[in-house]
């Protein structure tokens, strides 16, 4: 069962519908955001230019520089009276980043929130329990909406009170619950410690994201929750959740290629990448009015994955996200990932998907990286040469995967700050 037919275009269709979107996109965004026009005839390019959804990378890219030198209206390419909604995305470092919604791009928003709701298997009949943060935040709205507009029951309790969480599940009968997966494992613990399990509740899936995660994290949280976990994907810029999201087979995520067109591109040269290729991701949003982006860089890293899914579904899929551009540690010249890291700890037995990397420069001004893990009470209450010989095990393994030498440390178990939102996995002291 689809939420809606072009989920399954076919190929022709759906380039003809991107076509036309894009033509009209491109011509409203030259003519009512000044910072387009600039950099459209900086770069000879005129709307006329653009005939067919072939052309896409004849145009220029667009950074989150441009919204943060613009900041906090200057992309937006409606009139204040048209904009309904603003949302903001925080940010670690710099100015925050502004959106803004008109009443259609509400709408469309809720209804591909709807598209990921019912890939859960949601229908009219289920009652989402949205602990996403309500705010600036696109992820708790967002999914309210969504859940509102597929006829289903949202509750909107935000994140926050993990006890009060678990007796609201049990007692309203959530179904289906949206958070982070790192929320998501939180939760879970504290189901656990309140003596409570997962058949008492009437939970069946999950939609996780907003944060990267991974196949044993899936796995983990599957088996601790007795559910189904997909994950979902987007970004404030480009809307939101709902950019793209799994399906049951969970084999990448569909990306709702009639709203927005993802490129892979080699983010040194800018170059196009072919399907299968892994690269930063680039989106051309071609529906929206508030703030419509042209060819936005992501830095989000990815591939497509070729070929077709099971599902029915034609949108093309995108992996599960590796990781980003500007999370990439550099340790000693060696690029890490931290989700290279986190595959490596998830595939020990007796390891909690709990831990936090600390990176440091030694006097000598040598990089150092410690890698602090939750072990299960059961390991951690074994002998300290039992834990010394895993940890060993571990930064081997590490050593073998990233070819960099970390320190790994055990640590006792929930001494890991647990998150509400997206989980801050990495502390590195040499920024400050
Ligand atoms: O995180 C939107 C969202 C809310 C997505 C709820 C999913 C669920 P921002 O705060 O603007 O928006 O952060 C966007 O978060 O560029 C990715 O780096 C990361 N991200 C989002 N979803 C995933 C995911 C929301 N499924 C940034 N896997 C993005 C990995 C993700 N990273």
């Amino acid at each position: 069962m689809f939420y809606s037919k072009e989920e399954a275009l076919g190929q022709a269709e759906l380039e003809s519908l991107q076509s036309r979107r894009l033509i009209e996109t491109v011509r409203r965004v030259y003519d009512n955001a000044p910072f387009y026009k600039a950099k459209f005839d900086e770069a000879g390019i005129k709307p006329a230019d653009i005939t067919s959804a072939a052309d896409l990378n004849r145009l220029p890219f667009t950074t989150k520089q441009d919204l943060r030198d613009n900041y906090p209206y200057g992309l937006f390419a409606a009139p204040m009276s048209e904009i309904v909604r603003i949302h903001a995305s925080s940010g670690t470092t710099g100015k925050m980043t502004v959106v803004g919604y008109t009443k259609n791009d509400i709408e469309m928003w809720a209804a591909l929130i709807a598209r990921c709701l019912v890939m859960a298997g949601a229908t009219k009949n289920d009652v989402i329990h949205n602990c996403y943060g309500y705010g600036l935040f696109t992820g708790g709205l967002g999914m309210h909406y969504g859940t509102e507009k597929l006829g289903a029951t949202v509750i909107p309790v935000s994140a926050g009170n993990s006890r009060r969480q678990i007796k609201i599940m049990q007692d309203f009968g959530s179904t289906i619950l949206t958070c982070t997966p790192s929320y998501a494992l939180n939760l879970a613990e504290t189901m656990r410690e309140m003596g409570i399990s997962p058949e008492q509740l009437k939970l069946k899936a999950g939609i996780f994201g907003a944060e990267p995660w991974s196949e044993n994290m899936r796995r983990d949280i599957e088996k601790m929750w007795g559910i189904d976990a997909l994950d979902i994907y987007g970004l404030s810029e480009i809307m939101g959740p709902g950019v793209a999201c799994e399906c049951m087979e969970k084999h990448g995520l569909h990306v709702f290629e009639d709203h927005f067109m993802p490129e892979i591109i080699d983010s040194k040269t800018g170059k196009p990448l072919p399907d299968g290729e892994s690269g930063e991701l680039v989106f051309t949003t071609i529906t929206k009015e508030g703030i419509p982006l042209i060819r936005y860089r992501t830095r989000d890293i990815t591939r497509i994955i070729p070929g077709k899914c099971a599902c029915g579904r034609t949108f093309r899929r995108i992996e599960r996200l590796s990781g980003r551009t500007d999370d990439m540690l550099i340790i000693r010249g060696v690029n890490v990932f931290p989700s290279e890291i986190e595959m490596v700890l998830m595939s020990v037995e007796g390891v909690e998907p709990h831990y936090r990397i600390i990176v440091d420069r030694a006097e000598h001004g040598m990089d150092t990286m410690e890698v602090q893990v939750e072990v299960s009470d059961r390991l951690f209450s074994d002998e300290i040469k039992v834990l010394e010989a895993l940890s060993t095990r571990i930064e081997k393994e590490i050593h073998s995967v990233l070819g960099v030498a970390v320190t790994v440390k055990m640590v006792e178990p929930r001494s890991i700050p647990r998150s509400e939102g997206k989980a801050k996995r990495i502390i590195d002291k040499r920024k400050i």
